[in-house]
């Protein structure tokens, strides 16, 4: 049971859980008996699926709301949601441009809680690997059938009490595509429904697909919570950071997310849906949710291919998937920043869809100069979080310095007053975000939306390496690319809880979104070998190495179009651009990477070098990890190129 500060507050709460205890317990309730008194403000009730009207009937008698809206998805709904925002004091317009909108956060929630995010699974095994005796598990947070049933009971009686429950339907994926799958989110917060407006497909034609097919949908309970003892500092974005709680069931494709309205923790379609319940499916339906980027890039002879490429939170999806390419000939377009679904077609080819309908971007960082794309995407019909504000109603953020004069008083992502030049706190918090339809992009792909995905030739993964890891390496086969991503590791950014600057292991840049055993999830990327002869190469890149002095060796961005160069050339079976090193294949220094016309001097030595002390070291690491973590989960393959990799490193 929560805190209480006084005896009459906890004598309410009592009374609500024995309420709603014995509502439960009452033989054949009808549907209209837990909705009596509750006005359906928007939308039909009786034209919803049975399956449905239950969801929604046994969270309205939980939750217990005033009234309830179901979301059609129409521009007169948005508006409306606007309106309501805006008198509220949860959004301000920005008038410098389009129907774009600013939001500040309780400054106590701005980003994922990854340590209040629970898998909930019969066995601990299910969801986590054994860890050694003593080693805290890190790859994911377990929870049992029953505490789980008590974190609801103890959170959500009444909680949406004076307030409307909206009912989101939602595709992830184009609506009708093979590969998409329906989700239906209830939830007390309008900023999540216009988010997930942008960032979904939303509103009638989802219902009337559900009604159709009468298919089975993953069903979302969200809820900012109105704690007892009340955040009152910032009523206009209300939430219960001490007692928020993220929490996935996967045998019945559940999620249920209380106390938090921001990011991965609300937006449910995203991180827990697309990922961690994603996931899941994925193992059972055998194919691939992961948290990737995709890109399509036609080389100067106008021959087109996609890749994929997994990099951490905040570690270069978006910039990657929209870049433009400063290699003269090549053209990138985008299909998605974040998240792919994957499936083996029936010619073993891979074909990946983007199930998101928008970008939830990082804004700090994103410039013209960095991101032309981005920037000319998210100046309509956007929602920015924990932003700056310029006087004239425009944004601002760390990375725009030569776009506002030294000496302009802008507001801060607090809304306090901050001096260009001046004020040494950050104007924008480092993990503001825009929220922008992906449409908007003036290179998405033109297949982006096509219903059977389009097809892979490579797999990137990537991280934050300051030392010893090379530009890019390629991986010897599929086994070692699985090896290579279970490796991965990367410095902390700000999209969680975590102190930045920590070299962490985030294998598959899934650590947070793992909806299974890793140990079993790497055993389902071995086995997609059995249905493929034309697998992708898989490839390891690193934007971020930095000399002594601290200085990144590598121009980034744009320029990255070099390695994708060298990338293609390689899927085109190039050998004469490779060497191999005990780690892989990298570009070879005299005719590797194509530095024409790249203004920066490129220290090639260093960039590419494999320093045999440095992966001595990270191997032992490796393996350390590995047998901690993952322990007797580890497939056979894995624990082999440990010791593969070991023995080249050696004998080289
Ligand atoms: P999530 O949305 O959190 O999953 O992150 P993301 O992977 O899409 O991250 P994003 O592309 O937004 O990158 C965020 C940060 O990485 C920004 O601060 C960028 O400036 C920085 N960044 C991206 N690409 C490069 C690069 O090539 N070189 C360098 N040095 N920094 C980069
Ligand atoms: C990430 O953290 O990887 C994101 C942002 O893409 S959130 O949706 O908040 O998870
Ligand atoms: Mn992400």
């Amino acid at each position: 049971m929560p805190d209480f500060e006084k005896k009459s507050e906890e004598r309410e709460y009592t009374r609500n859980v024995g309420q709603f205890a014995k509502k439960l317990t009452q033989p054949n309730v009808g549907l209209y008996n837990h909705l009596r008194g509750i006005s359906v403000v928007n939308g039909n009730l009786v034209n919803l699926p049975t399956n449905l009207r239950e969801f929604i009937e046994e969270n309205v008698s939980l939750c217990q709301p005033e009234s309830i809206h179901i979301c059609d998805g129409s521009e007169q709904e948005n508006a409306q949601l606007l309106r309501l925002m805006q008198k509220n004091g949860t959004i301000e317009p920005l008038p410098k441009y389009e129907n774009c909108w600013l939001a500040r956060t309780n400054p106590a929630d701005v980003a994922r809680v990854e340590g209040k995010t629970f898998i909930c699974t019969q066995t601990r095994n299910k969801t986590i690997p054994t860890t050694k005796d003593g080693i805290k598990g890190t790859l994911g947070n377990w929870i049992s059938p029953n505490d789980m049933q008590e974190a609801i009971n103890s959170r959500f009686p009444r909680c949406m009490k004076g307030r409307t429950m909206y009912v989101i339907p939602f595709s992830m994926g184009p609506v009708g595509s093979p590969l998409s799958k329906i989700g239906v989110q209830l939830t007390d917060s309008a900023y999540v429904v216009a988010s997930m407006g942008i960032m979904t497909r939303m509103g009638n034609a989802v219902l009337e697909t559900l009604n159709n097919n009468n298919e089975e949908f993953v069903k979302c309970l969200h809820s900012v919570g109105t704690p007892l003892n009340g955040i009152k500092s910032h009523p206009h974005w209300p939430c219960d950071p001490e007692r928020t709680i993220i929490l996935h069931r996967p045998k019945t494709n559940e999620i249920v997310s209380y106390g938090s309205g921001y990011g991965g923790n609300s937006l449910l379609g995203k991180k827990c849906f697309a990922l961690r319940i994603g996931s899941t499916i994925a193992k059972r339906e055998g194919w691939l949710a992961e948290h990737m980027l995709i890109l399509g890039i036609t080389n100067p002879q106008g021959q087109k291919k996609y890749i994929v490429a997994a990099f951490p939170s905040a570690c270069g999806k978006t910039n990657l998937a929209m870049m433009n390419a400063t290699l003269p000939g090549y053209k990138i377009e985008c299909v998605g920043d974040d998240i792919a679904w994957m499936k083996f077609d029936k010619n073993g080819q891979l074909r990946a869809i983007n199930p998101e309908n928008g970008f939830f971007g990082v804004a700090p960082g994103t410039s013209y100069k960095t991101n032309p794309n981005a920037m000319e995407t998210i100046f309509k019909n956007t929602i920015f979080t924990n932003v700056a504000k310029t006087p004239d109603g425009g944004i601002y953020w760390e990375g725009l310095e030569d776009e506002v004069p030294n000496g302009t008083v802008l507001k801060d992502w607090h809304n306090n007053d901050w001096v260009k030049g001046e004020t040494k706190t950050p104007a924008a918090h480092p993990n503001s975000r825009f929220c922008a339809p992906a449409k908007q992009c003036p290179i998405i792909d033109p297949q982006w939306e096509s219903p059977e995905g389009v097809p892979i030739s490579a797999i990137l993964f990537g991280g934050r390496r300051p030392k010893g890891v090379p530009l890019v390496y390629e991986a010897l086969d599929w086994d070692h690319g699985v090896f290579v991503g279970a490796s991965m590791r990367s410095e902390a950014t700000a999209a969680a809880e975590h102190q930045s600057k920590v070299i962490m292991h985030d294998p598959f840049a899934m650590r947070p979104f793992f909806g299974y055993n890793f140990g079993h999830y790497l055993s389902h990327w071995l086995s997609m070998k059995e249905k493929s002869n034309n697998l992708p190469k898989i490839f390891h890149v690193n934007w971020f190495r930095k000399d002594n002095a601290g200085k990144f060796l590598w121009p980034g961005f744009g320029e990255n179009s070099r390695v994708l160069d060298w990338i293609l050339r390689r899927v085109n079976n190039d050998d004469s651009c490779a060497v191999k090193t005990p780690i892989g294949y990298v570009p070879n220094k005299t005719n590797g990477l194509n530095l024409d016309g790249l203004k920066e001097n490129i220290n090639l030595d260093e960039l590419l070098d494999v320093p045999r002390d440095f992966w001595l070291q990270e191997i032992e690491e490796i393996e350390k990890y590995f047998e901690e973590q993952i322990g007797t989960d580890l497939p056979n393959e894995i624990r082999a190129h440990v010791n593969n990799l070991k023995s080249r490193l050696i004998n080289n």
